[in-house]
């Protein structure tokens, strides 16, 4: 079938629907939250009933515009249908995980390596070139003639400028920038929308940046950075996990670094790893090793031990096999 059919496929199901549930992947980023958003406020202006439901309640920094969304409650979801967006396998659905695999109408809309594998939805539409979950919901759109709104729009934008690192990533393409710029032509404020997003931070956000910029280290000849956040740096500040998110590509910043990972508590026995890369090293590689996913320039997994040193030795050492191509 032809992308464009494909893609109608998909909106005209959740169309016919009385009732839709989009499922967020766990710590939604915005680009997952953007693109509900934008999906949400679609489905309702043509009278579809359709809420966004999270595994947890949204951290502070996402709710800089007032975002409602409904937290999972335990149970089934009572939906007519159910889409996973910016999320194409169970476990990045946390505790609603069941609750998805049980249901009999299941749809996924991802960009992913490896996004909707078979079982996961009854319908996929899964891009991993696709820059942003966000620019796929503008091409979905557009390919089953609905017009953007302001308001669409926007949360557009929200999920585009930020998988693209606001435009930056390597990803971007001409097509990406068209998306923006028809955006700005609708007047949409992007400059404030950026510095909602972008360029706020609260005091224990910045004074937890300064504790792990003093804990950055080199490795292999300084071509790898690590980085780490402890349980008792977060329980200094007061702060938890949402509060150390801007930081995971701080060490990539580093002149001679093509790959870094920042680390951080999840609790005394977890540690969460985000990797980052530069060029063509395929970070998702060493990700992949330790069990977890993501793009080749930014994935992560999670670690289930609370050992600091030992995750920073593991860590690197995948890191390193990807450096020297053994991986
Ligand atoms: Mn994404």
């Amino acid at each position: 079938m032809e992308t464009r059919e494909q893609m109608r496929e998909i909106i005209e199901n959740l169309l016919a629907s009385e009732s839709v549930g989009l499922l967020t992947h766990v710590n939604p980023d915005w680009d997952c939250l953007g693109s509900c958003l934008a999906l949400r406020t679609a489905l309702r202006d043509r009278g579809v009933s359709c809420d966004i439901i999270t595994d947890e309640p949204l951290s502070e920094n996402m709710l800089c515009f007032g975002t409602q969304v409904s937290v999972y409650g335990g149970g089934e979801l009572k939906y007519g249908c159910l889409c996973a967006v910016d999320c194409g396998e169970g476990s990045r659905l946390g505790r609603r995980a069941r609750a998805f695999a049980n249901h009999g109408k299941r749809l996924c809309i991802d960009h992913h390596h490896g996004g909707g594998p078979e079982g996961f939805a009854h319908l996929c539409y899964v891009d991993p070139d696709a820059p942003a979950t966000g620019e796929i919901i503008y091409d979905m759109l557009k390919a089953a003639d609905i017009p953007l709104t302001t308001e669409i729009a926007q949360w557009l934008y929200c999920a585009v400028s930020a998988d693209t690192g606001s435009f930056k990533y390597a990803s971007t393409t001409g097509h990406t920038l068209r998306i923006a710029a028809e955006i700005m032509d609708m007047g949409v404020n992007t400059a404030w929308l950026c510095e909602q997003l972008y360029d706020r931070k609260t005091f224990r956000q910045l004074k937890l940046q300064g504790e792990a910029i003093n804990t950055v280290e080199l490795h292999c000849g300084g071509k790898i950075a690590t980085a780490y956040v402890t349980d008792e740096m977060y329980k200094k500040y007061g702060a938890n996990n949402h509060d150390t998110e801007a930081l995971a590509s701080l060490p990539r910043e580093i002149d001679s670094v093509v790959m870094s990972a920042f680390l951080s508590h999840r609790g005394p026995d977890e540690i969460r790893v985000n990797f980052r890369s530069k060029e063509d090293y395929d970070v998702r590689r060493a990700a992949v090793a330790l069990g977890g996913g993501g793009h080749t320039r930014a994935a992560g997994c999670t670690l289930k031990f609370g050992d600091m040193d030992r995750a920073l030795r593991t860590v690197v050492a995948e890191m390193e096999k990807v450096l020297k191509g053994e991986s």
